[in-house]
């Protein structure tokens, strides 16, 4: 008896141990994180306070904010960050006095940070010798040498990989994929202890500012074990924003798109887990290619083949695959396809599956030469000094100068709410027409219907909403007592008429009980 309690109570123990790094640590009325791909420290402390904030985002996924490489050829990519040269706070979005006042100006609004940590390898082996990094800090890729951190040849994989070119050759070979160079980045031997304790001594330094997590780039190139190695050395985060024995929100990008050597069930044990075939096949669905319709997202989710959704995070594109980086191809729904973007926003943002992301974009001048967009590299809105462009706020509240803002596009901003609102309520009244008309209820919160058909909708359908007008939030929204956009109106028996043209600039309508009027 006594044994059978102690054991129930150390389960119970672990799993509250457990459940802390796939705990996102947002606030809990916010559910969904931005990522603000290449923008200055400056501006996302701005973006938190007059934006992000007042919105009910719960947090920023920020660029690795450490030194790296500085590429001249091509001139300054984006790709640029994923090279470290040190673990100094010092990149083209600013320098550690930025980073700190980012972090606790964000953290008083209640929006956190997620840092993007570049850990499985520092920069390309073709760097050569010198110190053209962000803050000047030496290296010498030849001799395996970054004096700053310090790391020597003795703390890479170069004796532990058996490939002939010492690069990942087969990803059908797990041993390949962790132990050999990543496109010819210097792969750091994360088993050993000295360089487990210089990534967590990192990290600790982000945690004791303020941060509430990471994203683990490249976690996939690294040992599973090895990764929970260096989390057990990460510190409680700070107990100025969280409550006290709050563990670091993990989440690892391991692309799995099915058919390798690993998969993601190797990861889910240590921390959430980026789910690639969630965007991947929600642009096949809202492409409608290889005869896809959005009646089969009825069973969306792990009826798909997606690993379990408290240990996903979820996103329609990312900042490698919207440019043909990672994985996903063609299907993969971008801010070049606006109208299907925010479909695939609104649905992702509606639906209960995962922990959303939102992707916050520069644009580029993309060029497609047999196929492929040969301006891939191009990195984000700069002076010809290669500093890093402020993002500029027109009048009618979308960024100027370059800076997509995506998650300033009313729908999605509106959708972020929407997700907020019926955040626990569970998903009923599932209605379709058996083809690319589609529409769901989240409790008695919120509804919201598609037609991704190429004619006109106009059905009734039963919303679980209590009666009276609500503003469709899509169209427009609730703006004092008045609608910008749609009117819909509830009856006694919670029915409600939906016309959505084929035709319509976004054919899509979502309400909730706090658009109503
Ligand atoms: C740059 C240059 C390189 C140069 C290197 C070093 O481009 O030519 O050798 O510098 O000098 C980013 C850029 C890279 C850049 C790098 C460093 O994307 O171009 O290299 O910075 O500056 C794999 C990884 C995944 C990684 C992704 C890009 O698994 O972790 O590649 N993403 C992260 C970051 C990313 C960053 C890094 C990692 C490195 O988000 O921004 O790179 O820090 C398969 C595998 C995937 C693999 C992809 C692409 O995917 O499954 O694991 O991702 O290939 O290699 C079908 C399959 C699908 C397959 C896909 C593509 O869809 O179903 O599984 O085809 O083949």
């Amino acid at each position: 008896m006594t044994r059978m309690l102690l054991g129930f109570v150390v389960v119970g123990v672990l799993a509250g141990i457990c459940a802390a790094q796939f705990n996102p640590n947002v606030l809990c009325d916010r559910t969904s994180i931005v990522h603000l791909f290449e923008w200055r420290w400056e501006d996302i402390a701005a973006e938190c306070e007059r934006y992000l904030g007042p919105n009910g985002f719960g947090g920023v996924q920020i660029s690795p904010p450490n030194e790296n490489v500085i590429v001249k050829n091509p001139d300054r990519p984006w790709w640029e960050r994923y090279q470290p040269a040190s673990y100094k706070i010092c990149t083209r979005s600013g320098d550690e006095h930025q980073f700190r006042d980012m972090v606790t100006r964000c953290n008083n609004v209640g929006v956190y940070i997620y840092v993007d940590a570049v850990i499985n390898h520092m920069c390309g082996a073709g760097a050569g010798k010198g110190n053209v990094s962000t803050c000047g800090s030496p290296y010498d890729t030849i001799k395996r040498e970054f004096p700053a951190v310090p790391y020597s040849s003795v703390d890479f994989n170069d004796k532990k990989c058996k490939t002939e070119s010492g690069g990942i050759e087969n990803y059908g070979d797990a041993n390949q994929v962790r132990d050999c160079q990543l496109v010819s980045l210097l792969d750091l031997a994360l088993e050993k202890e000295y360089v487990q304790s210089k990534i967590a001594d990192y990290l600790n330094v982000l945690i004791d500012i303020g941060v509430a997590g990471f994203r683990v780039d490249a976690a996939k190139h690294m040992w599973p074990g090895d990764i929970l190695a260096v989390n057990r050395k990460l510190n409680d985060l700070n107990t100025r924003w969280f409550h006290n024995g709050t563990q670091p929100f993990i989440y690892q990008e391991v692309i799995d798109l099915g058919g390798e050597a690993l998969s993601v069930n190797e990861y889910i044990g240590i921390g959430r887990v980026t789910e690639f075939k969630y965007g991947a096949k929600l642009g096949n669905v809202i492409r409608k290619l290889n005869g896809e319709k959005m009646s089969y997202l009825k069973n969306w989710g792990e009826g798909w083949g997606f690993m379990q959704s408290d240990r996903a995070l979820v996103f329609v594109d990312n900042h490698d695959n919207q440019r043909g980086h990672g994985a996903g191809g063609a299907s993969i729904l971008t801010f070049w396809d606006a109208r299907l973007h925010k479909m695939a926003v609104g649905f992702m943002l509606a639906h209960p599956y995962g922990f959303t992301q939102i992707m916050s974009s520069f644009r580029w001048p993309r060029n497609f030469v047999n196929g492929k967009d040969v301006n891939d590299w191009v990195g984000p809105p700069s002076y010809n000094n290669g500093s890093t462009m402020a993002v500029t706020i027109n009048e009618d509240t979308t960024c100027g100068s370059g800076w997509v803002c995506e998650h300033r596009w009313r729908q999605i901003k509106n959708m972020v709410i929407f997700r907020n609102v019926v955040n626990g309520q569970a998903l009923i009244n599932w209605w379709d027409n058996g083809n690319n008309q589609i529409a769901f209820g989240r409790g008695r919160a919120g509804f919201i219907v598609f037609n991704n058909d190429n004619w006109d909708m106009d059905v009734t359908l039963y919303t679980g909403l209590s009666p009276g007008k609500y503003c469709d939030i899509i169209s427009g929204q609730k703006e004092g007592n008045v609608c910008t956009g749609k009117q819909i109106s509830v009856s006694e028996n919670s029915l409600a008429n939906f016309v959505i043209k084929s035709s319509d600039e976004d054919p899509f309508v979502a309400i909730h009980v706090n658009a109503k009027l």
